[in-house]
């Protein structure tokens, strides 16, 4: 049985991680050869809801990110410190909080806005690791690069990332849908090309002499909801629910909402007004097929700590960079300060570490 345990932010996910590790005497491990040291598997999602079983909600199918949660340490009430991607990593990465002038949005530099932070990266890195980011970490890829031992991992193609021909032409034509369901494999989006490279990575580091710090940015479920056809028919339309409280919170200033501009400036989405059922039951369909991707990716990753036989010696982490809105309060996106916004899950899985913060 795993663990419940409450925390209320994001902040704290640096100290503890570091913490935990200063605390088992793991950062000052010298090699591979210390029988006290372990790799980390650092793996944040963007976007995600913690609308997943293992917080006891049954709506999507995420069977590896549960499997995480029931060997580790899940975080009941894990918050970000923004709702958006560049300020919320930012701050996850360096440890610092948001201020008026400091991480205030998506487009956010962690090393501008905090210039003599060290990362969390960085302190690996100066600490014995080998560092690696493949895929989205920092929202820039060239953010704080001296967080890293290598270059920092991009798959090729635009970030929206569309396969079909009548996509493509959309997109540039002015703007593409908000989502797209495409016969293919896995590795035909970007995030599987993400895995495949971490696959080689973990192949190649678990033969070093050096503990890993490995990241792994998955993209989805962020806008547009691309995935393979595989994971849409998972949820059939008919099935899916609509938000239960989709009206403006009692007595909320008008300052809690906005106009979800970041959905609606996809094609097929109206510029105003409420969203129709029958769309907003697509996009919910869209959120939970590319959730189930990135589910599907990360299993992958967690079968290759299987198959080397690195996972008794690997630290799993797993977070989002904030939530996202599905048509509760009249919200789509995120970029507000309510729950479904703010909050998103967190997991540890390592080695012993119950008895480092749960007791039995
Ligand atoms: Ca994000």
């Amino acid at each position: 049985m795993f663990k419940y345990i409450s925390r209320r932010s994001l902040f704290i996910v640096t100290g503890i991680l570091i913490l935990s590790l200063l605390n088992a005497n793991l950062i000052f491990a010298s090699a591979k050869t210390s029988e006290k040291g372990f790799n980390v598997l650092f793996i944040i999602i963007d976007d995600l809801r913690s609308q997943l079983g293992c917080y006891g909600q049954k709506k999507m199918i995420t069977p590896n990110i549960d499997r995480i949660a029931s060997e580790g340490v899940i975080f009941s009430r894990s918050y970000c410190q923004f709702p958006a991607c560049g300020a919320s990593r930012a701050s996850l990465f360096t440890g610092i909080r948001p201020t008026k002038s400091r991480f205030v949005n998506y487009y956010t530099y962690a090393e501008k806005d905090a210039p003599n932070a060290v990362t969390l990266g960085e302190h690996f890195r100066e600490n014995v690791y080998h560092t690696v980011a493949n895929g989205k970490v920092f929202h820039h890829n060239d953010d704080s690069t001296q967080s890293w031992s290598e270059p920092h991992y991009q798959p090729d193609g635009h970030w929206r990332d569309y396969l079909l021909e009548e996509n493509i032409k959309l997109e540039k034509d002015g703007s593409g849908p908000a989502y797209e369901c495409a016969d293919v494999t896995d590795i035909a989006y970007k995030d599987g090309r993400t895995v495949d490279k971490s696959i080689e990575d973990l192949k190649r580091l678990s033969k070093t002499d050096k503990f890993f710090f490995l990241t792994v940015g998955i993209v989805k479920p962020h806008l547009p909801f691309n995935a393979p056809k595989k994971y849409w028919e998972m949820y059939p339309l008919e099935k899916i629910d609509l938000a239960d409280n989709p009206f403006l919170a009692k007595d909320a200033p008008d300052s809690a909402f906005h106009n979800w501009d970041e959905l609606r400036g996809y094609d097929g989405i109206p510029k105003k007004g409420p969203m129709p059922d029958e769309k907003a039951r697509k996009l919910i369909q869209g959120y939970y097929a590319c959730t189930t991707y990135a589910d599907a990716q990360i299993g992958r990753l967690l079968d290759t700590l299987e198959d080397l036989g690195i996972k008794d010696n690997t630290a799993i982490v797993l977070l989002g960079d904030h939530g996202w809105n599905l048509g509760e309060q009249t919200l789509w996106a995120k970029h507000c300060n309510f729950d479904t916004s703010l909050r998103t899950p967190l997991m540890f899985s390592v080695p012993g570490m119950q008895k480092l913060f749960c007791a039995q």
